[in-house]
């Protein structure tokens, strides 16, 4: 085993601030980026051995995310390009809590025992690094670079500033033996949009659709990378507000984090924007939510969520499944298991929309870890949190008889609608990220959804009423002693409060509540929601 230069590098000068405990939380490791510096070197060791282990190209964003502009972060993505395998969160906790170059040599040497990873020189750890537009990032990845260069013969490669969707969708394609670079990625993107657009049937009532759309940048990178987006584009007009280059904040007063939690506009935006589709991107571009704003002067919105958008992509998919399904020609037929994964939550009004729509519904704890594992056991899974991070995942069973259904049909009956539900479904796979939700893919996807069922924002959000919801978040003394079950909807101790929450929600028609402890910050989050903002049903004494 040899670890080359652990020890020359000053970043251990900036171990570990007294008192400080980093984990890894629901997403990575987040934090002030003054004490990173020691993390970044420490998940770069990381990746190489994650990369040894599993002989594939391993990736490591630099990201905070929707997070304020000082903070930044990491997070490792696996060879399949989805989140760090679980098994090794432990370790990673281990590496970056280390307070002595010692330790942190122990515990290598220790885990690389365990593990079994092979250092026999039969294969090179290769790591794809990305950082978002944070100017901590430089510096940062530096570090990381010198983390991944401690492991003998282990090779970095700076993919420059990127979103967090793009980072794991290149190394998904690498281990795929697919191009990857960022052009790739846009032309794949671009390709499948083209096909969805000219898939569009000739009756959708295009003319009903605001030509434009405007989108909030967060002033980070997902607006940049958008302005590229958009020139390759011709079917689509596009403005981007926030794109930090009007000196805007990152994440200040913008961003899909901002508009979904406080339901108002972002900076940018006012009444002039009234009745004209609108979308918000987070600092990192995983996250896509939709609204307008009223048409009232005020700085209200109507806001199309995370549950909303997993409707309409759902809706559309279903809609493809039953004309493929409904009328199979030729030999060669097969259903396909198609499952809609949610959190807590989702409002309880989009959870009873999707399944009158005939669909199966499934929670999981908070976190794109848990959805996404959850949606791979479809055929179709499509998974989104209210917050506006999901995607649609195909399994590689169905896409082969996609493929070759399409191939079948093109000889049986090329141009039936039946081919046409089969090109869709296979450009949605190609156009939507099948490695993490992905801003940009996500709204290329919506774009293309409205204008073949010919709606509107306002008719898209009329699919259902959100029921009113409240979040709160509360400081306390442990938020580890909250303990839930069953996908968090159940607080299991401290004893005695799930009890006090059901007597509460009983009070409410529709009434819902739910306490959990936050992964990525130091409180505990409770949520609750009802059929009506007042719907305390009427009092006894005075009704
Ligand atoms: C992270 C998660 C997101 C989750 C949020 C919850 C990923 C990539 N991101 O941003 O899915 O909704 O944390 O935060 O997993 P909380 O635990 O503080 O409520
Ligand atoms: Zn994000």
């Amino acid at each position: 085993f040899h670890v080359t230069n652990l020890f020359p590098f000053s970043y251990f000068l900036f171990s570990l601030f007294a008192g400080v405990k980093l984990s890894y939380g629901t997403a990575g490791f987040r934090a002030d980026a003054s004490i990173l510096q020691s993390t970044m070197f420490r998940m770069g060791i990381l990746a190489a051995l994650r990369s040894l282990k599993t002989h594939s190209v391993i990736g490591l964003m630099i990201t905070a995310s929707h997070n304020k502009v000082s903070d930044n972060g990491v997070k490792i993505a696996d060879p399949c390009g989805g989140m760090l395998s679980q098994h090794w969160e432990p370790f990673s906790d281990q590496l970056a809590n280390a307070p002595d170059p010692q330790t942190l040599l122990l515990l290598i040497i220790e885990f690389v025992k365990k593990e079994n990873i092979p250092f026999d020189g039969a294969f090179t750890a290769e790591i794809l690094l990305g950082r978002d537009t944070r100017p901590s990032g430089e510096s940062l990845l530096e570090a990381a670079k010198q983390g991944v260069s401690s492991i003998v013969g282990a090779v970095a490669h700076d993919m420059g500033i990127l979103t967090t969707p793009q980072l794991h969708w290149m190394v998904r394609a690498r281990n795929k033996g697919l191009k990857a670079t960022e052009s790739d990625y846009f032309e794949q993107l671009l390709s499948s949009f083209r096909c969805l657009m000219d898939l569009i049937p000739n009756e959708s009532k295009m003319d009903e659709i605001e030509d434009r759309l405007i989108v909030d940048g967060a002033n980070g990178v997902g607006g940049e990378k958008l302005e590229v987006i958009k020139k390759m584009l011709s079917s689509l007009v596009i403005e981007v507000h926030n794109t930090g280059k009007a000196g805007g904040i990152l994440n200040e007063g913008v961003g899909a984090d901002f508009v979904q939690k406080e339901k108002v506009v972002p900076h940018g935006f006012g009444s002039n924007h009234a009745g004209i589709r609108c979308a918000s991107l987070d600092g990192d571009a995983d996250r896509l939510v939709y609204f307008s704003v009223a048409s009232n002067s005020s700085n209200k919105i109507d806001l199309v969520d995370g549950d909303k958008i997993l409707s309409l992509f759902a809706v559309f998919i279903k809609e493809q499944l039953s004309i493929l399904e409904g009328d199979m020609k030729g030999n060669n037929n097969y259903k396909a298991s198609l499952g809609v994964i949610q959190t807590a939550y989702a409002n309880g009004a989009s959870t009873d929309y999707l399944k009158h729509l005939g669909l199966e519904v499934v929670l999981t704890p908070t976190g794109v870890k848990y959805l996404h594992a959850r949606a791979a056991l479809y055929d179709i899974g499509i998974y989104f949190e209210a917050n506006g991070h999901g995607t649609i995942l195909f399994s590689e069973h169905y896409l082969s008889w996609l493929e070759a259904k399409n191939i079948e049909l093109s000889s049986i009956s090329q141009g039936s609608e039946l081919q046409k539900a089969a090109l869709r479904l296979l450009a949605v796979s190609k156009l939507i990220n099948q490695a993490v939700g992905d801003a940009l893919s996500g709204l290329l996807l919506v774009e293309a959804i409205l204008r073949h069922m010919g709606w509107s924002i306002h008719r898209w959000n009329e699919l259902y009423q959100d029921l009113p919801s409240r979040q709160l978040k509360v400081q306390v003394v442990d938020r580890t002693a909250v303990v839930t079950a069953n996908a968090e909807t159940v607080v299991v101790s401290p004893a005695g409060l799930q009890e006090a929450i059901n007597a509460e929600i009983a009070k409410y028609i529709k009434g819902r509540s739910f306490v959990r402890p936050s992964g990525t910050e130091d409180v505990v989050r409770v949520y609750s929601e009802a059929s009506t903002r007042r719907s305390r049903q009427p009092c006894q004494l005075c009704g």
